[in-house]
Formats: C-alpha cells, sequence, structure tokens
C-alpha cells in the first residue's frame, strides 16, 4: 500500500523552479492553489497568466482514485484504451456498495456475496492494470487517501464529489467523472478551466460544542450550493492553523456542497504532525523543507482582497454549530435558532435516527469528542432516545477507537456500529420504519441531505450537523433540544445538562491496525484475465456511442421539463440502483425518474408525444429511442448538482437524448455531458425556460459551425403552430467539440490507442 515516495520527491523537487517561473510570469505574489496548478501545468500546456474561470488549462495530476460505485464504469472505459498498465499511481476502494442492516460484521459479509461478481471485476480490473485495490470493509475512500495517499502541494483526481477531502492535507483534489480518470490513467493530460479564487479567512478560535463542520455549513448557508461553482476556495487565518488536519479536510470535503472545485488548507504544523501519525515521517520531512511553497506567499495574507476573486471572514469566536437542511445542505441554522425554525416550519420534532460517520466526519478525533458526550449520558443516566449509528470512515480508525474502548461506549447507550463504508449515507440503508409514509426527522454528520438520499423515502427529513451535535440529539431525541443550553430529563427524573464535548486529534497511544485490506497489484498483469460474462445483470462491456451525423439536430422532443432542484441524485438515483453500476442498459432505467416534471408535478410521468399517453421517464425515452427520434431535458438552475456520477450522463446518452438545456450546470456533470458526447447547453436568456412547452418539437440550429463562444439556436416549435427561437450558450472548447464530433471522448481516446 506504500504510498508512492518517489512520485512526491519528484514533484517537490520540481515544484521551487516552477513555482518561481510562474511568479515571474504573473509578476506578482501568489496563493497556495495558483502554486500548486502552475507546477501541475502538463508539459505540453505553456505558461501563462491564464484568464480565471475562462481559459481552459491542460494539467499532469499525480494520483487518480476512485471508489467502486464509479470505478465499474471508468475502469470498463479505460480497458478500452488499449494501455497496459495506469500512467500514473491510482487505487480502487470498495465503500459504496455494502448495505447497512445489521451491524458492521454480519453486513460487510452480505456484501462479499451479493457483490462478488463486481468485487472479483474491480480486483481482477486492478490487479491486471496496476491499480492498488481497497477491499470492502478497509473504509472509506477520502478517509483512506487521506490517511496513506494525499501529500501537501499534490494534485490528485477522484472519481467522487468528495475527492476534495484531501486539501486538509494540503492538495488540489478535485471530484471528476470516470472518463476523465480514464484519461489520465491512460496518460493524458487533465482539462480544467482555471479555476476563481474564493479566500476565507478563519480568525478566532473555537471552542465548545463548535468543530470544524460548522465552518462549512456556515459556509453553505453564506455561498449556497451553486456559490463556489468554478472556484477553488483557500482558507488561511489564525483560524485555520488551529484547526486539526482532519478537521480541515471535513472542512474541504464539504466544499463539494457550495460546488467549489475544490478547497483547501495550507501546510502547517497540523498537517506534519498527521503525516507522522500516519507513518509518512519522510513526506513530512520533505514538505517541512519546501515549505515556503505549500503555503501562499506573505504578500497574499497582507493584502488577501487583491488575491481573491471572492473575500469571506468568519470569526471562530462567534461561530455556534449548525444544523443544515432538510432538502438542501445550505439551509444553514445556527442551533439558537434551529428550534423556532423546526416549530415554524412544522418539520417533525420527534428525531427517529442519529447517524454518525461518512467520510466527512468520521476520523479519531470525530469519533472521541462525539464519544465524550456519549459517555456523559452513561454517567449522567440518560438514555439514547432516538436510533442511532456509528460508521468508521476506516478499519485503521475502526481498529483504533476499538482498542480505546470508544466503541464500547456507543455501544451502551444503544449505538450500533455498522461497516467502515458509505452505508446510510449513499442510501444503502434498510431502514426499519412501521410506517413510510409518516413525515419523520433524522440527524446525520453525513454532507448532503437531498430528499430520499438515505433512506429512499420522500417523508424523510434529513439535516446534516457534526458528530457531537448529532450525538447530543441522538440522547434528546428531539430537534428542539439545543445542547448549549438546555437540560434533559434522566432516568431518575433529575434534570441534568450535558457538558461541552471533549476528544483527541490524534490516537493518544498512536493508530493501530491488524489488516488494512489492501490489495498489490501484480508486478506485470499481462496474464491478468478480466472475464465479464455477457449475461450478466451487474456489469456490461461498453459498446462505443454512434459518431455525430453531421447535420442539425431537428425535430427532437421534449422528454421533460425539469421544475426546480435536479441533482445527480434525481437522474440517476443512488441506494437500489447502485448494484447497476457496472451495467448501462439496465441502470439507465432509473434515469429521470427523481425529477420532478414541470407541466404536472409529478416524478416519473411525462408525456409520450408519440401515443399521447403518460409514462415513466426511462418508458417514454425507449420508446423515442425505438422510433429513431431524437429528445431533450430543460433543467433549472445548478442542473446535475451533487455526485459526480457519469451515468448521470451515460444514461441520456445510451437512451437517445441528444441535448441538455438548463439555466446552469454544476461542474462535474457538465463535463460529464460533455465527454459522453452530448450536448450540454445554457439558455442565454434564462427567462426562457417559460417558453418552453409539453408538446413542442425542437431543433438545434448552427452545429455545423459549432465553435467555442458562439451561441446556437434552439427553434421551438409548439403545438398551435407557433414558434420561438431562443439562443443557447454552451462553454466547449475546440477540443470538446471534437468529443461531440466524435461520438464522445472516448471514440478519440480508442482511435489513439488503436494506431
Ligand atoms: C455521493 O456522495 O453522492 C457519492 C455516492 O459518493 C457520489 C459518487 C457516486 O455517485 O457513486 C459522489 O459524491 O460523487
Ligand atoms: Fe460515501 Fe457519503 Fe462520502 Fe459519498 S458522501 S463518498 S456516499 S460517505
Amino acid at each position: 500500500m506504500a504510498f508512492d515516495f518517489e512520485m512526491i520527491k519528484r514533484v517537490y523537487a520540481g515544484m521551487h523552479s516552477k513555482v518561481e517561473a510562474a511568479r515571474k510570469t504573473i509578476g506578482r505574489s501568489l496563493t497556495l492553489a495558483e502554486k500548486i496548478l502552475f507546477s501541475h501545468l502538463h508539459r505540453d500546456q505553456p505558461l501563462q497568466n491564464f484568464e480565471r474561470a475562462k481559459t481552459y488549462v491542460n494539467f499532469a495530476p499525480d494520483r487518480v482514485a476512485m471508489q467502486d460505485a464509479t470505478a465499474q464504469m471508468a475502469l470498463l472505459q479505460f480497458m478500452q484504451a488499449g494501455r497496459p498498465t495506469v500512467a500514473v499511481p491510482s487505487t480502487v476502494h470498495c465503500d459504496h456498495l455494502i448495505q447497512a442492516k445489521v451491524g458492521a460484521k454480519e453486513d460487510l459479509d452480505t456484501a462479499l456475496s451479493v457483490n462478488k461478481e463486481v468485487y472479483d471485476f474491480l480486483a481482477s480490473v486492478s490487479n491486471k492494470y496496476g491499480i492498488g485495490f481497497w477491499k470492502p470493509g478497509a473504509g472509506i475512500i477520502h478517509q483512506v487517501v487521506l490517511e496513506n495517499y494525499a501529500f501537501p502541494g499534490g494534485m490528485m483526481i477522484g472519481t467522487d464529489s468528495h475527492t476534495p477531502n484531501a486539501g486538509g492535507l494540503g492538495m488540489i483534489a478535485i471530484g471528476v467523472g470516470g472518463a476523465d480518470a480514464c484519461d489520465v490513467m491512460a496518460g493524458l493530460p487533465w482539462e480544467l478551466k482555471w479555476p476563481k479564487l474564493i479566500g476565507i479567512k478563519l480568525t478566532g478560535k473555537m471552542s465548545g460544542w463548535t468543530s470544524a463542520k460548522d465552518i462549512i455549513l456556515r459556509v453553505a448557508g453564506i455561498l449556497t450550493v451553486k456559490g463556489g461553482t468554478g472556484a477553488i476556495i483557500e482558507y488561511f487565518g489564525e483560524g485555520a492553523d488551529s484547526l486539526s488536519a482532519t478537521g480541515k479536510a471535513t472542512i474541504c470535503n464539504m466544499g463539494a456542497e457550495v460546488g467549489a472545485t475544490c478547497s483547501l488548507f495550507a501546510y502547517d504544523d497540523k498537517m506534519s504532525i498527521y503525516l507522522r501519525h500516519t507513518a509518512r515521517e519522510d513526506v513530512a520531512a520533505a514538505a517541512d523543507a519546501i515549505k515556503q511553497h505549500l503555503r501562499p506567499d506573505d504578500d497574499v495574507y497582507a493584502n488577501a482582497e487583491k488575491y481573491y476573486d471572492q473575500l469571506i471572514e468568519i470569526n471562530l469566536d462567534e461561530l455556534e454549530p449548525h444544523v443544515n437542511g432538510p432538502f438542501t445542505p445550505d439551509l444553514a441554522w445556527p442551533i439558537s435558532k434551529f428550534a423556532e425554525a423546526v416549530k415554524a416550519n412544522a418539520w417533525p420534532e420527534k428525531l427517529e435516527v442519529a447517524l454518525l460517520g461518512s467520510c466527512t466526519n468520521s476520523s479519531y478525533e470525530d469519533i472521541t469528542r462525539s464519544a465524550s458526550v456519549a459517555k456523559q449520558a452513561i454517567d449522567k443516566n440518560l438514555k439514547a432516545k432516538a436510533e442511532f449509528t456509528i460508521t468508521p470512515g476506516s478499519e485503521q480508525v475502526r481498529y483504533t477507537v476499538e482498542r480505546d474502548g470508544l466503541l464500547d461506549t456507543f455501544d451502551k447507550i444503544g449505538g450500533v456500529v455498522l461497516a467502515n463504508a458509505c452505508g446510510p449515507c449513499i442510501g444503502q440503508w434498510a431502514r426499519h420504519i412501521d410506517d413510510t409514509n409518516r413525515k419523520n426527522s433524522i440527524i446525520t454528520s453525513f454532507n448532503r441531505n437531498f430528499a430520499k438520499r438515505n433512506d429512499g423515502l420522500a417523508s424523510t427529513h434529513a439535516f446534516v450537523a457534526s458528530p457531537e451535535i448529532v450525538t447530543a440529539f441522538a440522547i434528546a431525541g428531539d430537534l428542539t433540544f439545543n445542547p448549549l443550553t438546555d437540560k434533559l430529563k434522566n432516568e431518575n427524573g433529575e434534570e441534568v445538562m450535558l457538558d461541552e464535548p471533549a476528544g483527541y486529534e490524534l490516537p493518544p497511544k498512536g493508530f493501530a491496525v491488524e489488516d488494512p485490506g489492501y490489495q498489490e497489484p501484480a508486478k506485470d498483469g499481462s496474464n491478468v484475465q478480466v472475464v465479464v460474462n455477457p449475461e450478466s445483470q451487474r456489469l456490461q462491456l461498453l459498446a462505443p456511442f454512434s459518431e455525430w451525423e453531421g447535420t442539425d439536430l431537428k425535430g427532437l422532443r421534449l422528454l421533460i421539463k425539469v421544475k426546480g432542484k435536479c441533482t445527480t441524485d434525481h437522474i440517476s438515483m443512488a441506494g437500489p440502483w447502485l448494484k447497476y453500476r457496472g451495467h448501462l442498459d439496465n441502470i439507465s432505467n432509473n434515469m429521470l425518474i427523481g425529477a420532478v416534471n414541470f407541466f404536472n408535478e409529478k416524478t416519473d410521468l411525462v408525456k409520450n408525444e408519440l401515443t399521447g399517453e403518460y409514462g415513466p421517464v426511462p418508458v417514454v425515452q425507449r420508446a423515442y429511442k425505438e422510433a429513431g427520434i431524437g429528445s431533450i431535458v430543460v433543467g433549472d438552475e445548478n442542473y446535475g448538482e451533487g455526485s459526480s456520477r457519469e451515468h448521470a450522463a451515460m444514461e441520456p446518452r445510451h437512451l437517445g437524448v441528444r441535448a441538455i438545456l438548463v439555466k446552469s450546470f454544476a461542474r462535474i456533470h457538465e463535463t460529464n455531458l460533455k465527454k459522453q458526447g452530448m450536448l450540454a447547453l445554457t439558455f442565454a436568456d434564462k427567462e426562457d425556460y417559460d417558453k418552453i412547452q409539453e408538446d413542442d418539437t425542437i431543433d438545434i440550429l448552427g452545429l455545423a459551425d459549432f465553435a467555442p463562444n458562439k451561441a446556437l439556436a434552439v427553434v421551438l416549435h409548439h403545438d398551435d403552430g407557433s414558434s420561438d427561437v431562443i439562443s443557447a450558450h454552451h462553454t466547449y472548447n475546440e477540443h470538446q467539440i471534437e468529443w461531440f464530433k466524435a461520438g464522445g471522448a472516448l471514440n478519440i481516446i480508442r482511435r489513439k490507442f488503436a494506431k
């Protein structure tokens, strides 16, 4: 599992001259993000002063990380690239497919048998192509990466939107779709628009019930779910340096919820200590030696407004614990206002389940602080009133907290320890509930709380908070409880208060683990066979998508005009559908089933224009495909928010949708659409959304001259014989237009390596 120290040394050795050259070219001091970006330019990318949010730039990332639910598609694509091994160090992590039902051991055993075919596939592909394989039970990708691979000043891409977690160790780590990972593993450059920069200055110091999670919950309230789009968020200030590395990682992790490309902290003593505690003394020493390149230049701190496109200041002395939700992670409530909000909105006050864990909050520090709250319940004779589950982030954390007696503490208040995996966070949760229609509340230490995400129930109101607040709420069982001010009645009828949580950043006795769950790939994998059963319901080899026909797209039918929030969970739901992540045709049966149809306010019910009847979205789309008719999907703001899953782009492509026309896109989803050869368009005038009618036939014109920065014309032929011509913008560069023409980026790679 050895991290690649030689690679890290190479990165550090090249950093000085690259940073100096960039500083000279730009003619000013540099922020940290700029230093890392400039030192990772692809060798074919000329150095220049790139325009933020405008210029596409080619990078050469140091690493690739993939989790099982997205790795299947990434690797099915990579297998077609025709390379013998991966070009950069890469790993696969089995964390998303384990369903939480009974408890850690039983659930893991069930997953091993239920998902055998997929695990065997991932293990053999990894073995063949030189990819490190982390077995089921080893932990959640972002925790395992933080503990083993992340390093200050590095650049990584990962097929998961919370890849930016590694920013807690000062790494530029960005979530991408599998097709992007496939490029980098094939040795091709990776392209990103030169990001904008948001600076967040943290003054003061946190205390009491407030923790790192509350910083990002507050930031989500300020920036909203799209405020970070196209930007890297850099945290700095005395408050930043006082946070533990895992606390920093929590903040960077959840930066995905504001749409940020990634988030970043500067290298400091906290990171150095974390590296040393996780057996990477040599990385810490190497980073110490080039520390000046792993932090912004001095003038950036002194005159921050000159360097950032947006500057936010948060005073940690005054920051309250927050609870965000329901249904969206940016609805931020300071705890002092939360009870009022619960009552005013008539959200269910009774808390039914409290869930601790996820890649956001499952560090040693998180667990010790939560356990300190749980322990008080035991000492003060309180019982947890809500169901309570705990998912450790990695086997290393689990083993260590078990050794230190902390799991026992949770057990004593009725907590159930689940497998080291995503579990309920991604809807892998067999929730026991008497009435699935009853409005109910749950609280989690996770990052996302979109409708139906955790348990598939529209009636569930999910809130997100810090692990210590989640634990306090588990004990109180009541959403109107404020642990800072309110008393609880114990089993003896006495009124008691919970004291402030206390914990350890790192285990005083050090981390320990017996079997971390890692499998090293074969030195020479050329003889390793990867078999995919053609009858399989879970894996399907990919057939190339067809090329663009060379003409404008005419006579498209409107598949659905989506109303309001449409995340990737609405486009390609997870939970029960995760089992089809390696089988494009099967998973396509979930396409857009969670999206609300503007015309009838219902989900999964759209008009089939061929018959005039209403039916489920995938069924209607298959009818259009069968009839050889293309279609179009219309959407609202921040379309495709959330996950990196490229299935949300591949499914419409596979089923014959030709274009997605929306008010705005989330970054990863827009790229995924382009990569798969779809047209990703935005309304030039957002009000044109209102002109789209249910029975419209739609033409997209101007494709013969498809060019960067040139709008396309969209003609809406309405049923009454009238028509509207509207303008659609796009962000394709020359190179991405080639993807469209070739029918997808993979067709180009295929050609390249076939030569
Ligand atoms: C998520 O948190 O939504 C996921 C599940 O981790 C996704 C990846 C996926 O859909 O497989 C993500 O964040 O990218
Ligand atoms: Fe897993 Fe949840 Fe983290 Fe996504 S957000 S990687 S599902 S724990």
